[in-house]
């Protein structure tokens, strides 16, 4: 054992030598050549490589843009994605215009005023016209850039109009759920958190008469060209409801409801024209990583034309058509009206001051029931 610490020892103090002899050689040699003052290859090299790097990081630049390109997303889906793109695009041309020039200003002056002992430097010392512009311009563009943004922002997280039509959605590990307010009025029922289980899995509150009616679908129906404000929830961790195409996106967070309204512009079946894809699907992805099926938290979403999701609709049976068993939690004196809605569903559930219908004419009435 001795032996291998002596041996160790040996080595390690022939590698301090070797070490300090190679650095005294370094700073001999480095002094000289401060001392000749002389460039050089080595500063000749480095400067042509700043520009040259510069050239091929702009090529791969570029190329990677037209690679990706076709994967874009395709032209926004609702009347706010238009002013988002549009802000998007702008920006993105401001920004990439004065990263060129000042990218291109830098790497041509490292190489033009590279090291030459021939040259003195001039003593600049300030020069107050030029400090003034580098300072206002991008000041002014940067202000247009914010206003224009909070134009924007202002308008989608307005207060949604007041005949939008309320859709919530509840993001859990690891699916969503959706949940509708029936055909009868644009309301949903209240809910509480600790009437969740495995059936009722938004805890749909039973003592509520607007609950009655509320439909839960696992795939999410948009209806086009109307305002719809996403009611959004989250039962666990941290979720975040995206709506790609439709430009839509917001956090869901559990304790605190938050919100998102939107005009759907192009049905699916016009998607799946534009995009010559007759697999076209909406979707609802999951944007905040919320645990270990993160990756496949998504939900499928249909855009319809108002008429065909207003049929759909009443194609739906309540939730409290499917579990009749809820009936149990609803108030004596509510029974009555909950017992409608088990015995046939929500479909013939007359909305109020209608005549049960059950054509074409019902679904404008429950369109009309619903503004
Ligand atoms: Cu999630």
């Amino acid at each position: 054992m001795v032996y291998i610490v002596g041996l160790l020892a040996a080595v390690l103090l022939v590698l301090t030598l070797v070490v300090l002899n190679r650095m005294s050689v370094f700073t001999k040699g480095f002094a000289s050549a401060q001392d000749a003052n002389t460039p050089g290859m080595a500063n000749k090299i480095n400067a042509a490589l700043l520009p040259i790097v510069f050239l091929l990081g702009s090529a791969a630049g570029v190329w990677s843009f037209v690679e990706a390109a076709p994967k874009f997303l395709p032209s926004p889906s609702s009347e706010h994605g238009v002013h988002t793109d549009t802000m998007f695009w702008w920006f993105m041309a401001i920004v990439t215009t004065a990263f060129f020039l000042t990218s291109i200003l830098l790497f041509v002056f490292a190489f033009k005023y590279q090291y030459d002992p021939k040259r003195r430097a001039t003593f600049y010392p300030v020069n107050h016209r030029l400090e003034l512009a580098w300072t206002v311009v991008p000041a002014i563009v940067m202000a247009i850039m914010v206003f224009m943004g909070w134009r924007v922002w202002r308008d989608i997280t307005s207060e949604a109009p007041a005949d939008a039509y309320v859709i919530e959605v509840t993001g859990k590990q690891f699916n969503w759920i959706a949940r509708y307010p029936g055909v009868d009025n644009n309301k949903l029922g209240s809910y509480n958190y600790k009437l969740i289980d495995a059936t009722n899995e938004v805890g749909i509150d039973m003592t509520d008469e607007n609950s009655f009616d509320d439909v839960i679908s696992n795939t999410l129906y948009i209806p086009k060209g109307v305002p719809v404000l996403l009611k959004i929830r989250a039962r666990d961790v941290l979720h975040s409801v995206f709506l790609p195409h439709l430009r839509v996106k917001m956090d869901a967070v559990p304790g605190m409801p938050t919100k998102f309204w939107f005009k759907a512009t192009k049905s699916t079946d016009e998607m799946k024209a534009e995009t010559n894809d007759p697999k076209f699907e909406y979707r609802l992805n999951c944007t905040e990583i919320c645990g270990q099926g993160h990756f496949s938290m998504k939900m499928n979403v249909v855009v319809l034309e108002e008429e065909d999701f207003q049929a759909w609709l009443k194609t739906q049976k309540s939730f409290l058509a499917t579990n009749a068993s809820y009936l149990d939690r609803v108030p004596a004196r509510l029974k009555a009206k909950a017992m409608k809605y088990t015995e046939s569903g929500s479909e013939e559930a007359p909305a109020e001051g209608e005549a049960p219908a059950d054509s074409t004419a019902s679904a404008s009435a429950a369109t009309a029931s619903l503004r």
